[in-house]
Order: structure tokens, then sequence, then C-alpha cells
């Protein structure tokens, strides 16, 4: 074969693999096997130029150029083309369908009993009580002692406790918190607060481990048990709209009278928790003299508002993360 007739040949070879190339990667390995400049079989055609006579070799000489340069345009062209197919199946790889339905996103919801708390909390905080958060463990101290229990009151067993040792327990009341507001507060007083209480019973519709209570007291000159029924009263009227409250007689050790207060709930009253008078017992211990303050206090068991408002039949069924009945809320 004459060297002409191999540069058409390989020529011929180059521009078939150029246009079979399927991709930039096989193309660049096209443009070295045949470019390269070491190795390249149509440059390296450039050296037969010595086996030709003399005058056929600058002519010989341009055909290797030309063939070399009409490579390089068709590489570029299909560099072109094959780029935009890549840059094409890449966007149509990653091609957003915004037609498709999405993906629903299941919205959560306040806890029936979170939002109980809160509606408490707004009524409160309307007729000018604070609120604060006190600790769950408690010390012993606040959650009995400073509540004018003597030392063997049977009020114990009724509250028996979770113990973490021997001066700490889960609260049994928020009544606990009364000495932490009269220690740092002197009267007029307004306060609150809301949260867990926890008390080692026997568990049935109505009673669980694990509840929560509404704490509130007021002392301030002359308050009666008349303004305990008013802010009482008013309270529930805020909560449960128009319903008769009813009184009974109670004891509590930190009150002096104490109640048990109830609404009418449909054909019955639903207790809702203890009240009274705060001991002077207790306004003497802490600094405020009881011939000059009074005060009243209540402490509501909040699960039961949510029971009734729904007809939830079982106080436990808040505590189980069930689905189907938390999605009813
Ligand atoms: C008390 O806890 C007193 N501290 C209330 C009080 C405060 C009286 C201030 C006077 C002045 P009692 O143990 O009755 O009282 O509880 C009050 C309410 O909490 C109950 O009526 C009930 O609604 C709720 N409660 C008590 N124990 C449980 C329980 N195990 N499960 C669910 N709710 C409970």
């Amino acid at each position: 074969m004459t060297p002409q007739e191999q540069l058409a040949q390989t020529a011929e070879e180059a521009s078939a693999a150029a246009r079979a190339a399927a991709s930039l990667a096989e193309l660049d390995a096209v443009e070295t096997e045949y470019l390269g400049r070491k190795s390249g079989r149509l440059t390296g055609l450039l050296r037969l130029v010595g086996s030709l006579p003399a005058e056929e070799r600058p002519i010989y000489g341009q055909a290797v150029n030309a063939r070399k340069d009409a490579l390089t345009s068709l590489m570029a062209e299909r560099r072109a083309a094959l780029a935009a197919g890549e840059r094409a199946a890449r966007l149509a790889a990653d091609a957003v369908d915004v037609t498709l339905p999405g993906t629903p996103q299941r919205l959560g919801g306040l806890h029936p009993l979170t939002r109980q708390m809160q509606a408490v909390k707004d009524a409160l905080i309307s007729m000018g009580y604070s609120f604060d958060e006190y600790p769950d463990i408690e010390d012993y101290y606040y959650n009995f002692e400073t509540l004018n229990y003597p030392p063997d009151h049977p009020a114990f067993d009724e509250q028996m406790s979770f113990y973490i040792d021997d001066c700490k327990l889960l609260r049994t009341q928020t009544t606990a918190f009364q000495a932490h507001v009269m220690e740092r507060q002197k009267p007029p007083i307004r306060a609150a607060t809301i949260g867990k209480c926890y008390r080692y019973e026997a568990l049935d519709a109505t009673h669980s481990h694990t509840f929560h209570q509404v704490d509130l007291v007021a002392v301030d000159e002359g308050l009666t048990l008349a303004d305990l029924k008013g802010t009482f009263a008013h309270f529930v009227r805020l909560l449960f709209g128009d319903v008769r409250v009813r009184f009974r007689p109670d004891f509590f050790p930190f009150v002096e009278p104490g109640v048990e207060v109830a609404i009418q709930w449909g054909s019955g009253w639903l207790e809702l928790g203890g009240a009274g008078m705060v001991h002077p017992n207790i306004l003497t211990s802490m600094g405020i003299d009881p011939e000059r303050y009074s005060g009243f206090a209540w402490g509501l068991g909040v699960d039961r508002m949510p029971m009734a408002k729904y007809g939830i039949d079982d106080i436990r069924l808040f505590a189980e993360n069930d689905l189907r009945f938390l999605r009813q809320f």
C-alpha cells in the first residue's frame, strides 16, 4: 500500500470511528488514537514522507495535514453534538413532573390535654392571674410540710407518692406551688400554675398515676369565700359556658373552710377538685399577717375537663398515643 493509500484508508477509519463514538469519552479515545501528538495513527503517517520521491513529499505532507484538519473539525462537530445529547439526557433524567400528585404531609395536631391546658391558662390570665411553672420533682417540704399537714396525717395515705429519695418526690398536687409563690411575693397575690401530678394509686377509668392539675392562689385584704365562689363561677363560665356550680364542705389541711367544687354537667355533677380559704397557719408561716390578709385557693383536675366535654370515658386514653383516638381532636 502506498503512503497515499494508507493515508486515505486511515483517514476513512478515523472519520468512521469519530462518527461511531457514542459518548464524549469514546470520542476522546478516538482523538488520542488518530491525532495524538506522539503515537496518533494519522499524525504518524507524516513519517512516511521520507519514503517518497522528493517532488511528491510536499503534496503528501499537505494531504496529511488536510486530512488532520478535516478530522479535527469533524471531531469538534461530534463533540458539540454529543455534549448537547448528554446535557439533554441529564436534564431529562432530572426532570420533575410538576403535574404529579404530591406526597401528602400528615399534619399533626395538639393533644387534647395540651389544648385544654392552654384554654385554662388563657382564662386565668384574662382574669389577671400570673402563670408560672414549677418542678415536677418537688421537695417534700413544699408538697406537704408547708401545706400544714400534721406529720401523721391520713392524707399521706390518700396521696401515696412516688419518692425519689427521703426528701424529694414527684409532686402529688400542684398546690405545692403555694409556698414557692409566697416566699417571693407578698400580697396582693394572684398566681396560678398548671402541670403534671403523680400519685401511686389504683388505676381506673378516672384515676391515673399521672394527671394534670391547675392550682390558683389569691391573697389580699378582705378576700372571702364569696370571692372564691365568684372567681370560680367566672372561670367555669369562660370554659364551659353558662353552667351551675356547686360547693360542698370538704377537708384539706391547707384550707379552712374547705370545699369540693363541681359544675353541673348533663344530668349530674362533674367534680373538678378542691378549694377553700388559705389556712391562717400557712399565711403566718410565710410571714403574711392573717389578721390583715386572707386568701383563697383551688386545685382542679384538668383531665376531667376534656373527658366531660368530649364524652371520653377512660382517662388512660390520653396517654396511650393511639392515633385513632388522637386524630378525633
Ligand atoms: C387536691 O389535690 C388539692 N390539692 C386541691 C386543693 C387545692 C384543695 C387548693 C384546696 C385548695 P384532690 O386530691 O381532691 O385535691 O385532687 C383534685 C382533683 O385532681 C380531683 O378532683 C381530680 O379531678 C384530680 N385528680 C386527683 N387524683 C387524680 C388521679 N389519680 N387521676 C386523675 N385526676 C385526679
